[in-house]
């Protein structure tokens, strides 16, 4: 096979790829990665052959071919339409899909059945961020691009993890900085990886941030740091808001009280912001998520509109994407309250896209926002939905809400490419083709357009999304609108509406490549819009430097904000979600290569040692979580990278990795007023210690779940041959096992598989090994707690080989060759090295510095994601003083 460039189907960086032969290495010719890749990208091809792929589209369980399951989805939506009407049917979709998925559900919905009633899961991830810049440029637009990373002089990144979320970027960054001296603060309140390379560590009040940047912008008037004559020329709005930012917070000390931060660190981070012409403000979810997410996203560009800084050489606010197509989501209109091509409900708007598309059934209104939309499902409102790449019944708050408004819906359709907890609910499953699969384009975070290139053929029947929604879409009768036979012929499509009757108004035009030819869409390189063909003035990589915003006045908006006014029980933790280095949300790819769960193997509950102690809960033992909504059990990690009062817990973990991990469950649905995102990281929650009674695992070569009941505790990883799962209890060890025909349920082997037993239930020390004629197929090891197990990873490599009668009785009699083997962290998941051994090689051989750790271990030089890690090791372990190289 030849060469194909393609990009990563992970973040919102965009990073391109290379896949020459059997290899996928990092785009050495792509503008967002140069080549480099974390270890999520650098880990895509272990994803190429995951088990348990769908294959086939499946009708209430049952195989069925495509043309049965297409029929069904359109007379069951054409049905509902003509009784119900429009809005009683629904899609949600995602920031996962190509831009032509985008392009044909939402003309699908919006068009032709004539309901604004598409959202996306972006309306969790960007939505505040969309809101903001609609108020503040009068368009969803990012001013900047990522060569602003390296033309800063100060970096601040608000609420943003960027050492695990957009890595390759903060890898740029750093670079930057060792040439450069760039000053890095980071706002938030846990101490993440990403403060390891910071100056400043601001830890604030979770929820205080708009009070912050408030009291930025009276801190900036007060110091004469305002650019008056940028304002006289291009901003609106700033009187008002100085005021309004001057009566929330009257002064440093007040800023200081409500963000909880020492006045001399916010003073600093004053000072370095006022002083500093090249500054660069970067944020993610930690702004976005949140009740005043909008006001978020308004009062850091607030701070830049005052300054003037924005659209030149290293400066200007910018928002990380999340997903790898949140923005040509945003483009096509996949949120509900947008039309297309940037265009709202506006009367001119809903005419001028009614025109394009030759539909007299085009919706006149929004339709319904995600939290809303499930809502109006449990209500009944909503009677067939359709769900595409995403997992709501993970990734929502209140999870077992959408859960049971799904299990209560009269249709539900979901395409996804593996079996999730959500497509458990579904009456008709649609095969997806993956990435690797299918073709079109992604827009990154600095508005640059790439190609995803299919490069080898989708597994079983399995079809892109867009063919699907076009399929149906026809099939309800609109074949011309639907005639489309490529992801090049929606394209055209699509670049043509952004230039239709788009004076210049919109920035968003890509008419230039209306009329591109099959081959030259194929051929199609990395591209930022605007994409004009008008000469527009001015444009290029940056925007606004010098005005030209897209309001009717053609100034920008400064907007007055107050901050929340959070009053919180004491009693209560507040509880704050998110994601880890190497899993991607819910884990359907991630979780299921082996090496990347290495990093964090279950799900984990961070607190403060204050919080543990007052709750009497001890690192690594059990603890349950209870919110209004749902309740989760899992580990917990005792740590002083959180505030006292917070608590912090992964997003990633579902039914199918977990007991009870889905932290979607927990979450309240308090939304942002102005963009419905929700906020997903400041829910109450009662925190209490679980008196474990026993400790276990299992091995078995059969995935699922390990059957033992309600009462227990279990985290699951792919091994090497099968699956591990780590098991705890807290009700007697002699209730959960209690009949043969169980164990083998447990075991998942069969009535004549060879079951043996080493097991003295007087110790309460069971242990059990099921065999296929000589190879080991599962093994159960259960003690009472303190009673130590053998090292799971001693048994876990004989799972799937044929064993020796000496190899089992030293197996289940636990005489292992070396009996202190642990269960060890990874922190470097390229190369398998773990933390106790890179502490070693500190110790042992007076490493200073991450280049030696590489040089020895080669721990961080392949994708360098561990690179923070590897300099908090240094730090705890070298001995004397250690300058780390920053
Ligand atoms: N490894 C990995 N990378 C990913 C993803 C993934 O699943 N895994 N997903 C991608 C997607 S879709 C997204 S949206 C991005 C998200 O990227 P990020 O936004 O960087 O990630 P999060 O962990 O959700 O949250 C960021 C930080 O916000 C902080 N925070 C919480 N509350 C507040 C607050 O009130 N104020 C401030 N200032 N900070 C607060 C949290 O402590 C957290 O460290 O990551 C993308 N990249
Ligand atoms: N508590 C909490 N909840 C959160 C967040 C948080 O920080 N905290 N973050 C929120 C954010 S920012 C986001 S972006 C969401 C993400 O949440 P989800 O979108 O629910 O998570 P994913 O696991 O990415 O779901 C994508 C699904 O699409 C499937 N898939 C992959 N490729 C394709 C394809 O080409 N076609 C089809 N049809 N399916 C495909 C995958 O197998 C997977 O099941 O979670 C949100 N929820
Ligand atoms: S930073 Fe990592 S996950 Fe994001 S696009 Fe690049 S390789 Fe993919
Ligand atoms: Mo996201």
């Amino acid at each position: 096979m030849s060469d194909v460039r393609t990009t990563c189907p992970y973040c919102g960086v965009g990073c391109g790829l290379m896949v020459s032969g059997g290899a996928l290495k990092g785009d050495i010719a792509h503008p967002a990665n140069y080549g480099r890749l974390c270890s999520k990208g650098a880990a895509l091809k272990d994803t190429l052959s995951l088990p348990d792929r769908l294959l086939v589209p499946t009708i209430g369980g049952r195989e069925a071919a495509w043309d049965e399951a297409l029929d069904l989805i359109a007379t069951r939506f054409a049905e509902t339409v003509r009784t119900h009407g429009p809005d009683a049917v629904a899609f949600y979709v995602s920031g996962q899909f190509l831009t032509e998925d985008y392009y044909i559900a939402n003309k699908l919905m919006k068009g032709f059945i004539g309901s604004g009633n598409i959202d996306t899961n972006s309306r969790l991830c960007m939505a505040s961020s969309v809101a903001g810049h609609i108020r503040a440029f009068g368009e969803d637009v990012v001013p900047g691009c990522y060569e602003d990373l390296e033309e800063a002089d100060l970096v601040v990144l608000v609420g943003s993890n960027m050492a695990w979320c957009h890595p390759v970027l903060y890898q740029r960054l750093i670079v930057a900085r060792e040439r450069r001296g760039t000053r890095v603060v980071v706002i938030d309140p846990r101490r993440t990886a990403t403060c390891e390379t910071a100056d400043l560590h601001l830890q604030i009040a979770a929820g205080s941030d708009v009070s912050l940047f408030n009291g930025l912008l009276v801190h900036l008037a007060e110091n004469h740091a305002i650019d008056e004559a940028w304002i006289a020329s291009h901003v609106t709005g700033f009187g008002e808001t100085l005021k309004t930012a001057g009566m929330s917070v009257p002064s440093i000390d007040a800023a200081a009280a409500i963000t909880q931060l020492a006045r001399e660190d916010l003073l600093r981070f004053y000072e370095m912001f006022a002083g500093t012409e090249r500054v660069l403000t970067l944020y993610s979810q930690g702004v976005n998520q949140s009740a005043a997410g909008t006001d978020n996203v308004n009062a850091i560009i607030n701070c830049h509109l005052a300054t003037g800084r924005i659209g030149r050489a290293g400066m200007g606010p910018l928002s990380l994407t999340g997903q790898p197509n949140a923005m040509g989501g945003r483009e096509v209109g996949g949120l509900a309250n947008q039309l297309a091509a940037h265009m709202g409900f506006a009367p001119e708007d809903v005419a001028r896209v009614g025109r394009f598309w030759k539909t007299a059934n085009i919706a006149s209104r929004p339709g319904r926002k995600a939290v809303d939309m499930f809502d109006a499902v449990a209500r009944g409102e909503i009677k067939a939905i359709w769900i595409a790449a995403t997992n709501p019944a993970v990734s929502m708050p209140r999870a077992n809400h959408v859960r049971e408004a799904l299990k209560a819906c009269p249709f539900v359709v979901v395409s996804d490419a593996w079996p999730t907890d959500t497509s458990a609910l579904a009456h008709v499953v649609l095969p997806a083709a993956g990435w690797a699969e299918k073709d079109g384009t992604v827009t990154n975070t600095e508005r640059r357009i790439s190609r995803q290139r299919a490069f080898r053929p989708a597994p079983g029947a399995a079809r892109p999304d867009w063919w699907m929604f076009a399929e149906v879409g026809r099939r309800m009768g609109w074949e011309d609108a639907f005639a489309h036979r490529t992801p090049a012929d929606i394209f055209r499509e699509h670049a043509a509406l952004s230039a239709f009757e788009n004076d210049g108004r919109r920035l968003l035009d890509i008419g230039a490549l209306a009329d591109i030819d099959d081959e030259t869409y194929d051929a199609l390189p990395p591209l930022q819009w605007p994409l004009s063909k008008r000469e527009i003035s001015g444009t290029g990589p940056r925007l606004f430097a010098r005005g030209g915003f897209p309001t009717p006045d053609g100034r920008a908006r400064m907007v007055p904000v107050k901050g929340l006014d959070e009053r919180r029980s004491q009693s209560l933790l507040r509880l704050n979600t998110g994601r880890l280095r190497d899993q991607w949300h819910t884990m359907t790819r991630t979780g299921r290569v082996p090496h990347l769960m290495t990093h964090a193997a279950a799900p984990k509950l961070a607190m403060h040692p204050r919080d543990a102690g007052l709750r009497r809960i001890a690192e690594n033992t059990l603890a349950r979580l209870k919110s209004e909504h749902g309740v989760a059990i899992l580990r917990v990690s005792v740590t002083e990278e959180q505030r006292p009062g917070d608590a912090f817990m992964p997003m990633h973990w579902t039914d199918q990795f977990s007991s009870a991990g889905v932290i979607g469950k927990l979450v309240m649905d308090r939304t942002d007023p102005v963009s419905g995102q929700p906020d997903l990281k400041a829910t109450d929650v009662q925190v209490t210690a679980i008196e474990t009674q026993w400790t276990g695992f299992l091995l078995r070569r059969q995935d699922g779940t390990p059957s033992l009941g309600e009462q227990i505790y279990w985290s699951k990883v792919p091994v090497a041959s099968g699956f591990a799962f780590e098991l705890a209890g807290w009700t007697a060890l002699a209730s959960v096992i209690h009949s043969e025909d169980i164990l083998r349920q447990v075991l998942r082997i069969p009535r004549d598989a060879e079951l043996v037993s080493y097991s003295d239930p007087r110790k309460s020390v069971f242990r059990y090994a099921g065999f296929a004629g000589d190879r080991l197929e599962a093994c159960l090891f259960l003690a009472p707690e303190g009673v130590s197990l053998p090292p799971r990873e001693v048994a876990q490599a004989f799972l799937g080989r044929a064993m020796t009668p000496m190899e089992r009785v030293s197996l289940l009699a636990a005489l292992t060759p070396d009996g202190s083997a642990v269960s060890q962290k990874i922190i470097c998941s390229c190369f398998s090295v773990s933390a106790e051994s890179i502490a070693e090689a500190i110790r042992d051989g007076k490493l200073s510095s991450v280049a030696e750790i590489g040089a020895r271990l080669k721990a961080g030089t392949n994708c360098g994601s561990c690179i923070p890690e590897l300099k908090k090791l240094l730090q705890e372990h070298s001995e004397g003083d250690l300058m780390v190289a920053k």
